[in-house]
């Protein structure tokens, strides 16, 4: 086989390059699209710890029976402001692109309105959706558990999940301001980048299995991981777990990785969705609230701040303009088959 060559990409081919892998290992459109174009946009964004290295565990947890590749999401209620979707086991990111047409409309007329996903199996970064909720004008939230990592603060064992939060508010001439994190110090995707890059991970990000404070990601990764900051993180984090979990009749981290029994491979459990029109809110104008908000956010750089978001937004620009480039390894992350 000839050698992997590094490669620049546009956002279109490497989208479509990663929707024929997926194809190719018998997920349906629906799901090899929608899972081709979040990885595609971590790439073109340079969200490394949730681009083409997670392809080869969506492939695992597939070929694992853990995700169904065929399934096609169902959205069950959409009556009120309340949409249910049953994702059939398929992935999170399908689920949401069949939520979102709904999500819209029941937010334009209840000026609030949420979406509740079940069964869906999770491994994506949360920002494609709160800033496509943006995208029609409408403030989004997204959060989701995932599986047991992360000790509560006092604890010292795997209970919590590095549980993702993100919030998109959309601005008339400018990219939305957009934060999403995982409730961890560190997303665990980080810590398994270090780890095949050789590197320590800062200390405070985890506990070894013993309960002591570690560098080794190795270690970090059969321990326990951190809250970010502290028992600050660390209920928020259970909030996630009672809202996205408990509240819609779905699995917590802990009884997720329990069905999972490992987390090599993605778990699969709900995702809560809230969208709110800026228009239903108060007596003043959508127009007033986005003239406050952009004092604020100036506010924020005049100061020397920068914007959540503002690095994967110049990332995005760099990607439009000059291509998306990926290494030789990275190429041999979407198909190790490929050898061009
Ligand atoms: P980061 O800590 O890298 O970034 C969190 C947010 O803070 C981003 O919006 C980032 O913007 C912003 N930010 C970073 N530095 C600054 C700064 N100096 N000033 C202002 N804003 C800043 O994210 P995490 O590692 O915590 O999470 C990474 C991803 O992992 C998320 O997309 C999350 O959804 C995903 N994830 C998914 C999980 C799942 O179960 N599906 C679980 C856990 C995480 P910018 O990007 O521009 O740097
Ligand atoms: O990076 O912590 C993470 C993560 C867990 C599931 C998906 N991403």
């Amino acid at each position: 086989m000839e050698k992997v060559l590094a490669q620049t990409f546009t956002y279109e081919a490497l989208t479509s390059l990663i929707e024929n892998v997926f194809r190719e290992a018998n997920f349906n459109s629906y799901q090899a699209g929608a899972i081709a174009r979040v990885i595609a946009a971590a790439e073109r964004d340079g969200c490394k710890s949730h681009g083409v290295y997670r392809i080869a565990g969506c492939l695992r947890t597939a070929a694992a029976g853990k995700a169904d590749p065929t399934a096609v999401p169902q959205v069950v209620e959409c009556s009120g402001p309340i949409i249910k979707v049953d994702a059939k086991c398929g992935f999170a990111n399908a689920a949401f692109e069949f939520a979102l047409p709904h999500l819209v409309e029941r937010a334009r007329k209840h000026g609030l309105a949420a979406v509740a996903i079940n069964n869906c199996v999770h491994f994506a970064a949360l920002w494609p959706e709160v800033e496509a909720i943006t995208e029609h004008g409408l403030v989004g939230m997204a959060m989701c558990p995932s599986y047991a990592t992360v000790a509560p603060t006092g604890g010292t064992k795997p209970l919590l999940g590095t549980n993702p939060f993100a919030f998109g508010w959309p601005r008339p001439d400018a990219a939305p301001y957009v934060f999403d994190f995982a409730t961890s110090v560190a997303a665990r995707g980080e810590i398994e980048i270090l780890r095949r890059a050789g590197k320590p991970i800062p200390e405070g990000w985890a506990l070894d299995a013993e309960g002591a404070p570690t560098t080794d990601p190795d270690a970090a990764l059969s321990g326990a991981m951190l809250p970010f900051g502290n028992h600050k993180g660390s209920a928020i984090s259970t909030m996630i777990e009672l809202l996205a979990a408990a509240m819609i009749g779905d699995l917590t981290s802990s009884e997720a990785l329990d069905e999972l029994g490992t987390t090599t491979l993605a778990p699969r459990h709900g995702e809560l969705i809230l969208a709110f029109d800026p228009d239903r809110f108060s007596a003043q104008s959508s127009v007033a609230a986005a003239v406050r908000a952009e004092g604020l956010f100036d506010g924020i750089v005049r100061q020397g701040a920068r914007l959540p978001s503002q690095r994967r937004f110049e990332a995005r620009k760099r990607s439009l303009s000059s291509g998306i480039h990926l290494t030789a390894d990275e190429i041999e992350m979407i198909d190790p088959n490929l050898d061009q």
